[in-house]
């Protein structure tokens, strides 16, 4: 006993010892040290223990979800499903979030977007859209899952979307691929005719928790490719950049590229709610249909070099910057000059009924930072200077909105598509990082066979920017918002539903009704056993008969942060998930006869080998 009143000590003291560092470590943010003088490896290394500044929410691609990494770290904390299954949290197995996907299977997932409060992120909702199944979502941030996702008809591939305005009044859906409204069959040959890129505006409506659409726009036959909300003076418009002005059916990438110029959609989404309050809309499949030809005002095109991809509103809500992907500019549009146009109906023609604005009446500047090539996407920093990413120079460059003066530029491994500032979509970005979400990173890291992941290059633009860390990731990020970490509120256990009729918080509670041929199952999982029925003789087992319809409805009594339970029937092609606190409800068909085990996929105790139980199936 003597022996051990040293160690015990001992111990004791290096506790203190390790929480007085650490309490000293934490006096400095690690965001703090990046404008320090330290090694580029001190200003990415967050020792355990400590968190990272900044979220980073970069968008899954056509894995259809969503990677969650922190800043400056660069490591990976999560992966939240949106638009795809995934057996590692059930999503799309249980009901809830089977119904959610609506049938579907997977999606593309280009672009995300933080709810906002006066132009800046208040870290409640990130929204995204499916450009593989046309869809929009939204993610709650008290506990990163996906919570609505709503198909969007009349339109066909949502890209440039998500984008919200000032206070999140609407997430706009531009689309990228022209349909027929209602998506039924037309002949190619009527395209200019009969086919339609639709944008739509989507409403949130935060009590409920439901996605609405609110209207939408008949635009001509285009692709609409990115977006962009007005801020500030400029906060009643938007604008987005099209490509296939001239209407190609067929070999895009030679006969979409024929014109010089292109166009930025300019609209006053203030006057298009005015419209649908008015009733200028029509009726289609019950949607609210505005037909710009018919009813005149709120939208204006200002011609832009062509094909052009970004197009960004700077913080102060100024100007909106367009980069031409077959032209070496960024073009700078002034808004005050934009509304002047609009006043003096200063308009070079039409196009479908929708006004030209005249190019030089809106152009401020052109910019031409020398031999870059490929300019994508911009964001900024907290002085209002821009970064736009170069794909075929590969590399980004810092420039000022104001004077069009190249300032600096980092090469990038490479071909970057967009990057991401820290809260720089907003109207008080953050400055500090930015980061590269490159496309190609073949000799970045170990190689991983022919094909390779894509990169993400962390960039400290404090002072000269450089290139301090390097972080692979799965395909794709298109793009990413990233966030000041203490504005998202996370909760630690799922609270008690005690409405929630399929929810059992006690073992005595737990039971298995049947009803015809429908099987209820009100059970319980909790460190370490499944309990489905208290009062049976295997309290861990489900008996059914063979074609029995079954509802497993499973809530983890463990109120204990990150004691997560998995349910899963071998070989029957099931798992789902119930956080602490949750309860989830899985719904099938006992199709197979036969002797099936039960069993947690989710570690969570010492005895989680033997968290198992039988799923019996009496044949016919
Ligand atoms: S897009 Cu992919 S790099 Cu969908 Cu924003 Cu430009």
């Amino acid at each position: 006993m003597k022996k051990w009143i040293p160690i015990a000590s001992g111990l004791l003291a290096g506790f203190i010892a390790a929480t007085i560092t650490f309490a000293d470590f934490s006096a400095k943010t690690n965001t703090e040290a990046a404008s320090s003088n330290k090694s580029d490896a001190e200003k990415v290394y967050v020792p355990f223990g400590q968190k990272d500044d900044y979220y980073l929410f970069a968008s899954g691609g056509h894995s259809g979800q969503m990677f969650i990494y922190g800043v400056p770290s660069m490591r990976k904390i999560r992966t939240i499903p949106v638009f795809s299954q995934d057996s590692a949290t059930g999503y799309g197995f249980d009901e809830h979030s089977k119904k959610l996907m609506g049938g579907y299977t997977w999606g593309d997932l280009h672009h995300p977007a933080f709810s906002e409060t006066k132009g800046d992120y208040d870290g409640k909702w990130m929204f995204a859209t499916d450009v593989g199944n046309s869809r929009a979502a939204v993610v709650d941030l008290e506990t990163f899952t996906t919570k609505d996702i709503i198909k969007v008809p009349n339109t066909a591939g949502p890209h440039c979307a998500a984008f919200v305005t000032e206070n999140t009044e609407y997430m706009f859906l531009p689309t990228r691929f022209a349909v027929p409204v209602g998506q039924k069959y037309e002949s190619l040959d009527n395209y200019s005719q009969n086919y339609r890129g639709v944008m739509s505006a989507v409403t949130f409506d935060e009590k409920n928790v439901k996605l609405n659409i609110a209207y939408q726009v008949a635009l001509p036959p285009w692709s609409y490719d990115l977006s962009d909300a007005g801020k500030k003076g400029s906060a009643d418009w938007a604008v987005m950049t099209t490509y296939n002005t001239e209407e190609a059916t067929t070999t895009l990438e030679v006969n979409a590229s024929q014109a010089d110029r292109d166009y930025i959609v300019l609209f006053n989404w203030k006057e298009l709610e005015k419209m649908v309050k008015e009733g200028k809309y029509e009726d289609v499949d019950g949607q609210k249909m505005i037909y710009p030809e018919k009813q005149k005002g709120g939208i204006y095109l200002v011609p832009v070099a062509k094909s052009p991809h970004g197009v960004d509103v700077t913080p102060d809500g100024k100007y909106f910057i367009a980069s031409g992907k077959l032209a070496p500019a960024m073009t700078v549009f002034s808004f005050e000059k934009a509304f002047k146009a609009v006043e003096n109906k200063d308009f070079a023609g039409e196009r479908n009924g929708i006004p030209i604005l005249n190019y030089k009446s809106v152009m401020e500047r052109e910019v031409n930072p020398e031999n870059a090539l490929g300019p994508l996407h911009t964001q900024f920093d907290d002085k209002g200077m821009a970064y736009t990413t170069m794909f075929i120079s590969s590399e980004v460059v810092k420039w000022d909105p104001n004077t069009g003066k190249t300032l600096d530029r980092v090469p990038v491994q490479y071909s970057p598509g967009h990057s991401v500032a820290a809260e720089g979509d907003t109207v008080s970005p953050d400055g500090h990082w930015l980061v590269a979400l490159n496309k190609i990173a073949k000799d970045s890291y170990l190689s991983v066979g022919p094909s390779h992941p894509e990169s993400m290059q962390l960039i400290d633009i404090s002072g000269k920017m450089k290139v301090i860390q390097s972080a692979p990731v799965d395909p794709e990020p298109h793009y990413a918002q990233m966030i000041k970490a203490d504005k998202i509120k996370t909760i630690n256990v799922y609270p008690k539903d005690e409405k929630n009729k399929d929810a059992v918080y006690k073992q005595n509670d737990t039971k298995i009704v049947r009803k015809g041929n429908e099987v209820h199952v009100y059970g319980i999982a909790m460190r370490s056993r499944f309990i489905f029925d208290a009062k049976a003789k295997r309290p861990d087992v489900i008996e059914v008969n063979e074609g029995d319809h079954v509802f497993i409805h499973l809530t983890n009594i463990d109120f204990d942060e990150d004691i997560t339970h998995g349910f899963a029937i071998n070989s029957y092609d099931l798992n789902i998930e119930v956080q602490p606190g949750q309860t989830n409800t899985i719904e099938f068909t006992a199709d197979k006869a036969g002797t099936f085990p039960i069993y947690c996929t989710n570690f969570c105790s010492a005895l989680h080998q033997e968290m198992n139980g039988y799923f019996l199936v009496k044949p016919k």
